[in-house]
């Protein structure tokens, strides 16, 4: 079975909250989305991923469905978004929907009538009794809660949750559920969106309901973890759905290792195009992700190449919505923002894969500059505070864990200007935008000829017609403290890239010497720095060298 994904793909996320405000709510929306659509062409990605857009009440920022087809209002409506499935078509771009089909809202028609007691719908979720007054199982929940709420009045039934109390799990034992679900892809595949970001998708389908060997996080999650069951229905949506569209999906996939994820996109498993991994999003955590040490760069290095080597064909990311801004984490970045950003989009095009930008990546955008709990909004980080808080975490702690994990890191309103708000939003924004707008925004970017956003533009623009980046087999060559490199090649022909991950200068190893040929007379593709030293790399450079 062929897979459907291009190899010049690059996705660029929209986080629709965050990203332009048109009508002064202070929320982003659908026309903000069309009125930068010439940005993101300019950009030279041919693909944009939305986060939700559907009707919900936000609990979870729209990853709690109440309405899969419907425009949530506060972003526009489904004119809007035909408008932008065709503006961007126009401009050689398609748009992914995000397919959070794990859970619904608590407000969505079917949660409501099984709470009114209809049997068809009571069976569309996961509602069990507990016994003698005790939950129904020992499972633990992504946002910290407990996973179990009482079922309406009821005495001793409880749903299930994996996420907040007001994402109910849906029961994928049920075949209507799967029926539902395929109604609703071919909905949007009507409409022209040219594939699925599958949320959490590895978790959908629990084995059973038992109690779970204890964890640290996620007690239980051995019942629902890419189970036989999850498999089965990936392959039925691929060949009922996706296939005969032409779509292309790639799924979220949580704890997932590389023999796990080999299962779920292997092409000749016909389930999923590509997933998205975490490991090396987790090199920088300890236990669990709230806790954050310095970030290693040979540890990076390690699992990525691990990853590379592992799979055939990778979603390569370093940010998303739920992600601190990629560069903030570094242990040393200090003056170097732009050569850490410019270095991350070399490494990030480099890589074998399908690349996905991050909005505001671009323009090096860094953490949230918060300074108290009541500028964080998301449900997880009140969550974890809590729950600190519970443990007795002392208050300074507790406010640093927040301050370096916090989802909301990443989803402060995209920073177009040095106007008021970033130019953003006319009204309130619904989260803070960060103080340093005024140096950091696209408008100023786009005024230099060697800024930050030219350098991603460059990158992406080679990523989308270099053969070698497009389909070169990957091969390490070297991984130390501070350099990263390695060679893509394909017939005959190879290209290295090197890394310097950090913000010391660093002697360019002798592997990486011989490797690429540099005495030789090899050729610099590409750098982030306008003048290289033969021998040593610079601050965060990067450098794409043709033997
Ligand atoms: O995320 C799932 C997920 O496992 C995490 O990355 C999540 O951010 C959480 O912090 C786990 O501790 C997806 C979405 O990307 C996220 O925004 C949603 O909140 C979540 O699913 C529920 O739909």
């Amino acid at each position: 079975m062929a897979a459907n994904y291009k190899k010049d793909t690059i996705v660029y996320q929209i986080y629709p909250r965050s990203f332009q405000d048109t009508d002064g709510d202070g929320i982003g929306d659908l026309r903000g989305i069309i009125s930068r659509l010439d940005y993101i062409a300019e950009l030279g990605v041919n693909t944009i991923w939305l986060s939700p857009v559907y009707v919900s009440p936000d609990d979870d920022n729209g990853y709690d469905i109440a309405d899969y087809k419907a425009i949530q209002p506060r972003f526009g409506t489904m004119e809007d978004f035909e408008e932008l499935v065709e503006k961007a078509k126009e401009r050689g771009i398609g748009i992914v929907m995000d397919l959070v089909i794990n859970h619904t809202s608590d407000e969505h028609e079917w949660f409501k009538r099984a709470l009114a007691g209809e049997q068809k719908y009571k069976d569309y979720y996961i509602i069990k009794r507990g016994e003698n007054g005790k939950l129904p199982n020992n499972w633990g929940n992504f946002f910290a809660e407990c996973p179990w709420t009482k079922f309406g009045d009821s005495e001793e039934e409880y749903y299930l949750h994996l996420f907040s109390k007001k994402q109910p799990d849906l029961n994928w034992h049920n075949p209507a559920v799967l029926e539902e679900i395929k109604d609703i892809m071919r909905f949007w595949l009507d409409k022209g969106v040219v594939g699925f970001r599958c949320d959490v998708i590895n978790v959908i389908y629990k084995n059973s309901l038992s109690n779970g060997k204890k964890q640290l996080v996620l007690t239980g999650r051995e019942h629902y973890l890419s189970t036989e069951g999850c498999h089965e229905i990936l392959k039925t949506l691929r060949r009922e759905v996706l296939e005969p569209y032409g779509a292309w999906a790639v799924g979220e996939t949580v704890f997932v290792d590389i023999p796990g994820a080999k299962d779920l996109c292997a092409p000749k498993r016909g389930e999923l195009d590509m997933v998205f991994s975490f490991q090396h999003m987790e090199v920088d955590q300890v236990f669990v992700k709230w806790f954050k040490t310095r970030l290693k760069p040979k540890k990076l290095m390690k699992t990525l190449t691990k990853w590379q080597k592992g799979l055939d064909w990778n979603a390569v990311y370093f940010e998303n919505h739920d992600q601190p801004r990629f560069i903030s984490r570094f242990a040393d970045l200090g003056p170097y923002r732009k050569e850490a950003s410019t270095m991350m989009a070399g490494l990030l095009m480099s890589l074998r894969g399908t690349p996905f930008v991050y909005e505001g990546q671009e323009i090096g955008m860094v953490n949230g500059d918060f300074k108290k709990l009541d500028e964080v909004m998301d449900i997880e980080s009140h969550n974890i505070y809590a729950m600190a808080k519970k443990l007795l975490i002392p208050n300074p702690i507790r406010w640093k864990m927040i301050k370096r994990t916090s989802r909301d890191n990443a989803r402060t309103p995209m920073q177009w200007s040095a106007e008021e708000n970033a130019g953003f939003t006319e009204g309130k924004p619904w989260l803070k935008v960060n103080g340093n707008y005024k140096e950091v925004n696209a408008a100023a970017e786009m005024t230099k000829e060697n800024g930050i956003l030219a350098f991603w533009k460059k990158m992406i623009a080679l990523r989308k017609t270099n053969q070698i980046l497009m389909e070169g087999h990957f091969k390490s060559v070297y991984a130390g403290k501070q350099v990263y490199a390695f060679e893509r090649k394909k017939g005959g022909k190879s290209l290295v890239a090197v890394c310097n991950m950090t913000g010391r200068s660093a002697k360019l190893p002798k592997r990486v010497i011989r490797k690429s040929g540099v005495k030789k007379g090899s050729s610099i593709v590409v750098s982030n720095y306008d003048a290289c030293d033969e021998l040593v790399l610079k601050p965060f450079e990067f450098r794409l060298l043709e033997r």
